[in-house]
């Protein structure tokens, strides 16, 4: 080994350390001139000393990697981050979007425990699926999202790609979209779910924001919304929550929404919905995709990425869909050819397991009722622990403020109006995990801790400007 550690005039070898800060080599104690090089000229990760024609390399801890800066933690994920670490017996995690039974534990839905037993019991192998996925599974999704009868399913106008779930799905959209229509802007709401724009970012995808909400009636601003959709360049892609508009819990009413696919016709805009809700906000998967639904049922071309995270409560199998739809099959099968080109050298081909979950309960009516009661189950508890939210801070806040904004906002959030400093006393003084932006997952909440919690936001809300 010492040896080895030798060698001679300009040709450097290094032994790399991690566990100590410094690693010396050969004998030390000659006390020759350090010098640093190497074949190429100098290498700063390296300390060669040099004594004559001898050269000895000291490998020192610097890391190649020096340059690389602490990336700040995730402002939902990095939440379940710190709550873990808290050893508080108080602490309640109403960060990230996931739901939990009244006992506040994770819930796997009956009907997936079922289709997994039959999966056990069919075999099945685990072989690589197709780059666009599960054949089974691209048309349940597509089914489930436009209705089976839908002309534009019928008329082979539905190009679906199975996706890394929701995220990956919208990745993959704006992987089509930076590829095929450079230059072309992304319109976001302003606020939105805070993944949307790093996913744009990465994709180099520029995006700008449209108005969305509006803290005086604390509800759409829908005035703003359409005048900011009219003026944005033709052609541009309109990003629209599909249901439950992650994290205000502000829909547009149907009125709305018609007003919406208006302005997005005129100006040739391609609307662009992230469905990651279905079934979720009402606890209807057809009501929940209306939005969707009436813009393809007026002929536009549409993209939707689809998520069974929390419908299914599938987190973390990664299982969701991007669908383009096109005006003639033609163009739908060349989109997916570019899709598969695409996903083929970011990830090759997607997961089976949840795939085969959602193929195999959409595909068997017994197991999908099953699925729609526990989805109504979920949605319910859901809704039920938002009416006694309001009811506690209703009843516990003398002040006259208006709360009302949490019975009207729907979905997994409430959007609470409280401001950072409000926030970080939310979760340093009471020991509540949130977002920063003042959105609390009302699916973490349970009818024990309500009263907890509405005296948590009363304080903060009051006593932190
Ligand atoms: N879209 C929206 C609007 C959304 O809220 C999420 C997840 C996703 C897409 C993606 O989910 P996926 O698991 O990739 O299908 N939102 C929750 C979790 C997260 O931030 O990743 C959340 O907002 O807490």
């Amino acid at each position: 080994m010492a040896s080895s550690l030798l060698s001679v005039a300009s040709h450097t070898l290094s032994l790399a350390s991690s566990s100590s800060l410094e690693t010396h080599t050969g004998k030390p104690k000659l006390g020759c001139n350090t010098l640093r090089f190497n074949k190429e000229g100098p290498n700063p990760f390296t300390n060669s000393r040099s004594c004559g024609r001898i050269s000895m390399t000291v490998a020192v801890n610097v890391s190649r990697f020096e340059g690389i800066p602490m990336a700040p933690p995730d402002p939902i994920l990095g939440v379940s981050e710190a709550f873990k670490a808290d050893t508080s017996e108080l602490k309640l995690n109403l960060g990230v979007g996931a739901y939990r039974t009244e006992e506040l534990q994770p819930y796997v839905l009956k009907v997936v425990k079922k289709a997994e037993n039959l999966m056990l019991e069919r075999g099945d192998n685990k072989e690589y699926l197709p780059i666009e996925g599960l054949a089974a599974f691209n048309k349940a999704t597509a089914e489930l999202l436009l209705g089976a009868d839908n002309p534009a399913i019928k008329q082979q106008r539905v190009a679906t790609v199975q996706g890394l779930s929701g995220t990956g799905s919208l990745r993959l959209g704006a992987a089509l979209i930076e590829r095929y229509f450079p230059g072309a802007k992304v319109l976001i709401s302003a606020p939105t779910w805070g993944n949307h724009k790093n996913i744009f970012n990465d994709a180099r995808v520029p995006w700008s924001e449209y108005r969305y909400y509006d803290p005086k009636t604390v509800g759409l601003d829908f005035e703003g919304m359409i005048e900011d959709i009219k003026s944005a360049p033709e052609g541009s892609f309109v990003l629209l929550h599909g249901c439950a508009h992650n994290p205000t819990g502000i829909d547009p009413t149907p009125e709305q929404w018609e007003k919406i696919a208006d302005v997005i016709q005129e100006k040739n805009h391609i609307p662009f919905f992230d469905v990651a809700y279905q079934g979720f906000a009402s606890g209807s998967l057809d009501a929940d995709a209306a939005s969707v639904r009436l813009f393809v049922s007026r002929g536009l071309e549409v993209l939707v990425a689809q998520s069974y995270s929390k419908n299914l409560g599938l987190y973390a199998e990664r299982i969701g869909a991007i669908n383009v739809i096109s005006s003639s099959p033609e163009a739908a099968t060349r989109v997916k050819s570019q899709l598969k080109r695409l996903a083929r050298p970011m990830y090759s081909n997607p997961p089976v397991h949840g795939a085969r979950i959602v193929a195999d309960i959409v595909g068997n009516p017994n197991l999908f009722n099953e699925w729609k009661a526990e989805m109504e189950m979920m949605a319910g508890r859901i809704k039920s622990v938002r009416h006694q939210l309001y009811d506690s801070i209703a009843a516990k806040d003398k002040s006259g403020k208006d709360w009302s904004f949490i019975v009207k906002q729907i979905g997994m959030f409430s959007y609470t109006g409280l401001n950072k400093e409000q926030s970080d006393h939310m979760t340093n003084k009471w020991r509540v995990y949130m977002t920063k932006d003042g959105r609390i997952s009302l699916a973490g909440l349970s009818a024990a801790k309500v009263e907890y919690l509405a005296g948590a936001i009363i304080d903060s809300f009051h006593n932190v400007s």
